[in-house]
């Protein structure tokens, strides 16, 4: 009956046993770990968001309410729920009530519009779709009407908020009661994270009850969460850094209580922080340098706040050394990745440590190669392609051998894609990156994703995009093309890239038009290597 591509993670016996045998895996389940918290920590505040504020019983309460609610509608344990939600409470109630239901979470970004959402849908063939009813402006309701135009199998959409044609979230009302026992495995598939798509369209990363929960875990301990914790949700909550790095997971494991911020920016943040005594929070670089320059100047207090978090992209040194003078914290570095390895520098590292390098990782079980173009090490501190294989990184995406084929070598390596030296100790120092995409302010945006639009207009012959160093976003994203007949204006072409519904962060933000795209006679190149030639003539005439 069942006809799906079946979603899992599996790690060779051996490997499995040692990650069991070292403690890391512990066999318990995200459902466990709520209802725990709900008998020893009940009466604690977890999340605050908006108006509300709910304790560990009533976001447990809430949780089975939703897995009630969402088995009601006829959702099989094992099915998969697109999710896309802004930070908002709810995002932890449907959640934790997916795991509840033994529901899989499909984790988009509130930027996300039709062409992705409708790709998601189709990779991991999902039955219901979970929104808001709006946020940022923009009512999710159409979108998702649209998408289960293109993709029936999307059977149910659940809207938080006003539903309009759709399913109430506030109209649940099966019997908590009667929800059934079982739980998932610990080495199941618990939630599916998104790939910033380095080639093409972004794939699926399935993540299991196991190896998720010891990622956030073990990063709690490394980034000194306790109960008395409280972290800031700035980042939009879907993305894997401010979900596990330990983000709102991490806070919820611990017991500890998680604000929601509508949005990172400083206006919104400050006030959260002085009013809630934020602990700890997480930063894309771009917004760091936004809350370096209006901490002076603010008249909240933000003395609670004890580590500031930054990655995603690499944070400056010069602007690392100013997190301890300006906003009185200890910046944490965070190289991470949804694959799995995450790299923190540690609370207690010397200051040069902790400004200069990107951290080491997490566990003494990540192995890290660091690998010349043939594939032999590289002399310590010398920059090398990083590859790593451990107890939380994946050993292949769902679905996709023609990708696993280029990602992971026969051994079970993950190629990163990232160019980084290795410092004694462990320490890493992203040095950048060998693949193509565009790393615009921590969004990953794939240049072949972009290239197949630009390519479907018809006055485009010929398009190569490439990412550009941009003083504010670290990277911005330019398109070189070839008009095919007259040039249109490049307000056009963006104006046109906007019908395209794709994120608005993948638009590009430069567009240069050329004759052609290489001058010398060399024959055949590769799209890297035009990539690359392109990049370096526009970098000349800056
Ligand atoms: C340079 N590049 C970085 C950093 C990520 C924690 C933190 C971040 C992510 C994340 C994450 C970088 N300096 N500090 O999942 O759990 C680039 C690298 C990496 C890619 C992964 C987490 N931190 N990067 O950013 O899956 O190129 O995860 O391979 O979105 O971001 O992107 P993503």
């Amino acid at each position: 009956e069942n006809q799906k591509t079946p979603l899992a993670q599996v790690w060779p016996p051996e490997f499995a046993a040692r990650y069991r045998a070292a403690g890391y895996w512990q066999d318990d389940t995200f459902r466990q770990v709520l209802t725990g918290l709900a008998t020893t920590r009940g009466d604690a505040v977890a999340v605050v968001g908006g108006d509300q504020r709910w304790t560990y019983a009533e976001l447990a309460q809430r949780a089975d309410v939703a897995a009630a609610g969402f088995l009601a509608l006829g959702l099989q344990p094992g099915d998969r729920v697109l999710v896309q939600l802004p930070n908002i409470p709810e995002f932890l109630s449907v959640v934790f009530g997916l795991f509840r239901a033994r529901l899989i979470p499909i984790f988009t970004l509130p930027a996300h519009r039709l062409t992705e959402i409708v790709h998601f849908a189709r990779k991991s063939e999902a039955s219901a779709y979970v929104i808001a009813e709006r946020h940022d402006g923009f009512d999710y309701r159409p979108l998702a009407a649209s998408v289960q135009a293109e993709v029936p199998a999307i059977a149910h959409v659940v809207v938080v908020g006003d539903a309009g044609d759709h399913t109430a979230f506030d109209s649940f009302a099966a019997d908590p009661a009667q929800l059934p026992e079982e739980d998932a495995d610990p080495s199941d598939v618990a939630l599916v994270q998104i790939s910033g798509g380095s080639t093409g369209l972004s794939k699926l990363i399935p993540r299991t009850h196991n190896d998720y929960l010891y990622s956030i875990r073990a990063s709690n301990t490394i980034c000194g969460i306790t109960p008395d914790s409280v972290y800031l949700a700035a980042l939009p909550v879907a993305h894997n850094f401010p979900m596990s790095s330990p983000g709102v997971f991490g806070a919820i494991c611990a017991g500890a209580r998680v604000v929601l911020a509508p949005s990172p920016t400083a206006d919104v943040a400050f006030p959260l922080i002085a009013r809630e005594g934020v602990t700890i929070t997480g930063l894309v670089p771009p917004l760091a340098l936004l809350w370096l320059q209006a901490a002076p100047k603010t008249s909240h207090d933000l003395s609670s706040l004890q580590v500031l978090q930054v990655g995603g992209a690499k944070f400056m040194p010069e602007s690392a050394k100013r997190v301890r003078p300006v906003l009185g914290c200890t910046l944490q570095q965070v190289f991470g990745m949804a694959e799995g390895l995450v790299n923190y520098t540690r609370l207690d590292d010397p200051e040069d440590i902790i400004t200069d390098t990107q951290g080491r990782a997490i566990c003494p079980d990540d192995e890290v190669l660091i690998l010349d173009d043939q594939g032999n090490p590289v002399p310590e501190g010398e920059a090398g392609n990083l590859l790593t294989r451990g107890p939380y990184t994946i050993r292949g995406y769902h679905d996709d051998p023609a990708a696993n084929g280029r990602s992971f070598t026969d051994d079970g390596f993950y190629r990163t894609g990232d160019v980084v030296k290795r410092l004694p100790g462990g320490y890493l120092v992203v040095q950048g990156r060998s693949t193509d995409h565009i790393n615009r302010a921590g969004e990953k945006i794939s240049a072949e994703e972009i290239e197949d639009h630009l390519l479907a207009h018809p006055q485009i012959f010929d398009a190569a995009v490439v990412s550009v160093p941009d003083n504010f976003l670290g990277e911005r994203s330019c398109a070189f093309i070839i008009a095919e007949g007259e040039a249109p204006k490049p307000s056009a072409i963006k104006a046109w890239m906007r019908t395209r519904d794709i994120a608005v962060f993948k638009i590009p933000d430069q567009i240069v038009f050329v004759d052609e795209f290489v001058t010398t006679a060399v024959g055949k190149i590769s799209r890297k290597e035009l990539r690359a030639t392109l990049r370096a003539r526009l970098l000349e005439q800056e």
